[in-house]
């Protein structure tokens, strides 16, 4: 277990505000997430959304669900939440009266689909219907205010859901800022956007969150805990020959510190929620 970043204090040391959960198209409580990884369901091709596709549960994450679609390569793995319209279980399409698309990309020849199709279902864990949940409505209007924080989806590290504020609003738009981050990350949303959370969300339903960034701020910022596997070298052995080196205590004892020996990471390991995965 970790320490979780602590929205309360947050907000109060930066005098904002949270969006309020009736600004967000998402339900009150966080939807359970009951699939499992290997499960196989449909889903819209994110790259081409006018076909169904079939898509396998890579990986689960509290409420989302990282899915690759059958048939493509590794590369463009997406995430859904569980109560996503654009999931469904596998019949769904076929019963609409539509067909099952090869993805995008799709690594064989285009004729070789239908022998595809009936090879990757044949025993395959299909996701039953109750694990899929209804899509909450949407508000009516955008009733978000510039300033307020929520928790959003980083679109280029999909996997990070990071603290946000909303830095514009245009119509229906809004602009979703990521704070401690000099504006590369930043993007414009629909308000009813699925990649949009309040403040909480993460801690209610499970999923790890990404707190602010340390850029325009000192370098150092207090709110990025520093978990508790990482690694330090172990301290060289005491040796007698050698005069033992006292080390002067630091100046400002009350800036937070960077560690002076470097911290070494097993390769191997992903890291756990607060580490940066792609740096
Ligand atoms: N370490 C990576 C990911 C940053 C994630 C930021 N999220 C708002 C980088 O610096 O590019």
């Amino acid at each position: 277990t970790y320490q979780q970043f602590d929205w309360e204090e947050y907000l109060h040391e930066n005098n904002s505000e949270a969006a309020p959960q009736n600004c967000f198209r998402q339900s009150v409580s966080p939807p359970q997430n009951d699939f499992k990884v290997g499960m196989k369901l449909e889903a819209l091709d994110p790259r081409n959304v006018t076909s169904t596709c079939i898509a396998t549960v890579i990986c689960i994450l509290g409420p989302r669900l990282r899915l690759r679609l059958d048939g493509s390569d590794n590369k463009n793995d997406f995430w859904r939440l569980v109560d996503s319209s654009e999931i469904h279980q596998i019949g769904h399409c076929e019963k609409s009266g539509g067909m099952l698309q090869p993805p995008l990309g799709f690594r064989m020849n285009a004729s070789s689909w239908p022998m595809f199709l009936l090879k990757t279902l044949n025993g395959a864990e299909m996701a039953p219907s109750k694990v899929f949940q209804k899509e909450p409505p949407s508000p009516r209007t955008n009733l978000f205010q510039v300033g307020q924080k929520l928790e959003a989806v980083d679109k280029k590290n999909p996997q990070l859901i990071c603290c946000a504020t909303v830095g514009a609003i245009k119509n229906d738009q809004i602009h979703v800022t990521f704070d401690g981050w000099r504006g590369a990350f930043d993007y414009w949303c629909k308000y009813d956007s699925r990649d949009i959370f309040p403040v909480g969300w993460c801690a209610k339903s499970g999923h790890p969150l990404q707190p602010p960034g340390q850029k325009n701020n000192n370098g150092a910022n207090r709110f990025r805990f520093r978990p508790s596997f990482v690694a330090f070298p172990p301290t060289p052995p005491v040796s007698s020959s050698v005069p033992d080196v006292v080390q002067a205590p630091e100046a400002d004892t009350s800036a937070p510190s960077a560690p002076s020996t470097p911290i070494y990471f097993r390769k191997k390991c992903s890291g756990g929620p607060l580490i940066d995965t792609a740096q």
